[in-house]
């Protein structure tokens, strides 16, 4: 698939334009674009070949010409003229949170800014801060912003899971294909659901081993080839330059390979401590007494062995779990299957790329029983926010929908949390309404936490949106104290969101798990602005894994009905 080598270029030819200054609404949309592509789950390919390119929501004429030249020329006319006149570091300093392309052009052109070198010393020398419209604050803004790309960049870069999973998912696939192969399972981080991955560690049962190997190496989606040996080889992957390593592994090994690759670290350093007091050896080829085979064809067996059973790879961090499985009191899990809705739904009623009729298509297809679709409130005008009339408009149109669809459709809105702590419309528009989500967006340094309390006072309001407000591609979050926050949340019960998209993941693990200790509701929301993004409903339930939670710890194990039945405003 050549989804995400385009989108690649798409916003590589954003950045680049938005360096030189083009109008902005000309950069939005190759920027909108690329989110498309990356998010979308089928073969642009395919779609090019039946002329149907027009028909993905987003996709322009211009949009939908660019792709199919890349897809018949390996190249984008447009993108390489626009780079080959932007210097190539100037690009990667683009992706530096908080420093626009327009400062980074003045800084260009009037100081002679052309790396992250540069940008430092006019920093120090304070030669930034005397560039018009610039001032302290602003350079001060810049300087955690390099804080940030360094963390995020530098040599211990991660990549969100999120944008990890398609290349992961194809890659196996492709492995697969190939003859003498029996078995391909992903292992590491990404196994463990980590929101970030350093790299990828995939396991291969096959014969002959250095075949596969060799073939994995020759794959299109290979940019450099670190090692090629008879039973492991290394990459760097095309799209996102992350380093990927394949094992080749006896059957008889494959269980305890699997679980040593798995990790984590400490999980399996625990371990072994507990196998070495009784007596046994345990490594990536197996469980040992003395030179004897014990166990290690499934993980089930390798576990066994200690007098456990087999933990959950989301559990694995050994923050506990392998002295409450000595004891048979591992948590039950809430499972991938068992998520019955979506709280979280963006439409074009405001700005999301496809109709509640296409949503309600897919999300019916992915298995769900309900979907709430929550817009964006009249307020975020930047954000095609509805006024009253429009909303009530979407509400009809939701009503028809639903006497056509076995899948049903709730009707929500992402209500802003206003400067004063009001909500964005009255309560008895609030009242229309299944589902009040009330979030921040505006005034990001305003008295977060007592704005997002008083909005909990409301009774109408039923789930708080991504409440840390961070990002993990860079930015910190409001400043927001959550402890206050979770225990009126805990008085009131009003539930907090599991925000699934995939730079969110918002709480996080440890926030979901100390909601969840405190007992407080969660919610799990896409956050989805297209369909493809739907499928990240994933990555949300395994931040509640991560964070033990169980069925009854969530909202979305509920059926509609009970969930309409159980909200704060029905007592
Ligand atoms: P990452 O790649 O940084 O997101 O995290 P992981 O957990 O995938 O770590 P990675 O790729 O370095 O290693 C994969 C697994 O291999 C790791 O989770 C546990 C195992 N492993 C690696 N190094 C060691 C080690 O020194 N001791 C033990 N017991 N296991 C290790
Ligand atoms: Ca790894
Ligand atoms: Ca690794």
């Amino acid at each position: 698939m050549k989804n995400l080598e385009i989108a690649r270029l798409l916003d590589e030819l954003a950045d680049a334009l938005e360096f030189h200054g083009e109008n902005p609404f000309k950069v939005s949309a190759y920027r909108r674009a690329a989110k498309i592509l990356r998010d979308f789950t089928e073969d642009i390919e395919v779609y090019a070949k039946e002329g149907r390119l027009r028909e993905i929501p987003g996709i322009g004429e211009g949009i939908a010409k660019k792709i199919k030249e890349y897809l018949e020329t390996g190249k984008i006319t447009k993108h390489k003229e626009v780079i080959s006149k932007t210097p190539r570091e100037i690009l990667e300093l683009l992706k530096i949170p908080s420093l626009g392309p327009k400062t980074l052009k003045l800084a260009h052109d009037k100081l002679g800014v052309k790396n992250l070198d540069d940008l430092k010393r006019v920093i120090e020398d304070g030669s930034l801060a005397r560039l018009p419209g610039m001032g302290p604050k602003k350079v001060e803004n810049t300087k955690k912003g390099i804080e940030l790309y360094e963390g995020f960049t530098g040599e211990e870069k991660r990549w969100q899971l999120g944008l990890v999973i398609p290349v992961v998912t194809s890659l196996v696939e492709e492995i697969k294909k190939f003859p003498g192969v029996k078995k391909v399972v992903p292992a590491g981080s990404y196994r463990r659901m980590k929101e970030t991955v350093g790299d990828i560690d995939i396991l291969c049962i096959g014969e002959p081993g250095g075949e596969i190997i060799k073939k994995f190496t020759e794959l299109p989606v290979v940019e450099r080839v670190l090692a090629c040996g008879e039973t492991k080889g290394s990459i760097i992957e095309k799209s996102l330059k992350i380093q990927i390593d394949l094992r080749v592994v006896p059957e008889r090994s494959f269980g305890a390979a699997l679980q040593y690759f798995t990790g984590s670290k400490a999980h399996n350093i625990k371990l072994r401590t507990l196998a070495k007091g009784k007596g046994y050896k345990i490594s990536e080829y197996g469980v040992f007494k003395g030179e004897k085979y014990i166990a290690g064809e499934t993980e089930e067996d390798v576990y066994a062995v200690f007098g456990l059973p087999w933990i959950p790879p989301e559990l694995r961090e050994d923050r506990g779990e392998i002295e409450l499985a000595l004891e048979g009191k591992l948590p039950r899990l809430v499972e991938y299957d068992e998520i019955k809705g979506d709280f979280h739904i963006h439409s074009k009623y405001s700005d999301g790329a496809n109709t509640i009729e296409e949503i309600a298509k897919k999300a019916e297809e992915m298995g769900l029983e309900y979907i709430a679709i929550c817009d964006h409130s009249r307020s975020l005008k930047y954000a095609g926010g509805l006024d009253i009339d429009t909303l009530k408009r979407r509400n009809e149109e939701i009503d028809r929908l639903n006497e056509k669809f076995k899948i049903k459709i709730l009707k929500g809105m992402e209500v802003d949390i206003l400067q004063d702590g009001s909500l964005d419309y009255p309560d008895p528009v609030l009242e229309e309404l299944d589902v009040v989500i009330a979030a921040i967006h505006m005034g990001f340094k305003k008295n977060v936490t007592e704005r997002i309390l008083a909005a909990m006072e409301n009774p109408l309001v039923d789930i708080i949106a991504h409440p840390t407000g961070r990002l993990i591609s860079g930015r910190e979050g409001y400043d927001v104290d959550l402890e206050k926050i979770m225990e009126r949340a805990r008085e009131l019960g009003v539930a907090l969101e599991i925000n699934a998209y995939f730079d969110r993941l918002d709480l996080d693990e440890h926030n979901s798990r100390k909601a969840k200790e405190l007992g407080i509701k969660l919610a799990i929301g896409t956050d989805a602005h297209n369909i493809g993004m739907l499928q990240y409903l994933r990555l949300g339930v395994g931040i509640a894994r991560r964070a033990w939670l169980s069925p009854s710890d969530l909202l979305n194990t509920l059926s509609w009905k009970e969930y309409l039945k159980k909200r704060r405003r029905n007592g």
